[in-house]
């Protein structure tokens, strides 16, 4: 079946595994993957969510030396500001948005602060180093509130991948 550009209400019900979901675009030519990445596009986890995955439930693959364009968009549920950062996984999500961010450009404006609801930026970057990374919202608590998920950068990965631990709730 065909991926077609849905809003919210069509993510896709996954139960397990890997996926290609229409939030993700690969240019295998040009080793570059745009992903759409709303925050808060539903009241999962009250609203602290990236395209309705939190606590680490998702996890983006991609192959090392790949360039990412990330946009970003606040959709709004509960009216909360939000962010993103990409960090390296440590022993603890951090309070806030720490600088810098695991790769040049890895993260969005407002960064502590959060966009505003309907505001939108891009984060483009390469990423240029293998590991294990988060990408989480930077505004206070929002991290520990489980507004995370995974970035895997792999040396082995040939595309891009993306891997949803549990169904949407
Ligand atoms: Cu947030």
């Amino acid at each position: 079946m065909a991926a077609v550009a849905l809003g919210t209400a069509a993510l896709p019900a996954l139960t397990a595994a890997q996926t290609a979901p229409g939030w993700m675009h690969v240019d295998a030519a040009k080793k570059t993957v745009n992903f759409d990445m709303l925050m808060a596009p539903n009241g999962t986890n009250g609203g602290l969510n990236f395209n309705g995955y939190h606590h680490g439930e998702l996890t983006i693959t991609i192959p090392v030396g790949w360039h990412v364009d990330m946009t970003v968009t606040n959709k709004g549920f509960g009216a909360i500001p939000h962010s993103m950062e990409i960090i390296k996984v440590s022993e603890g999500i951090p309070a806030q948005g720490t600088e810098p961010p695991a790769f040049d450009g890895a993260e969005t404006v407002e960064l502590n602060n959060g966009m505003t609801v309907g505001q939108s930026d891009h984060a483009t970057f390469t990423v240029d180093a293998p590991g294990k990374y988060w990408i989480f919202c930077g505004v206070p608590n929002h991290g520990v509130g489980g507004m995370w998920n995974y970035l895997i950068v792999s040396p082995t990965a040939t595309s891009p991948s993306v891997d949803i631990k549990a169904a949407p709730h």
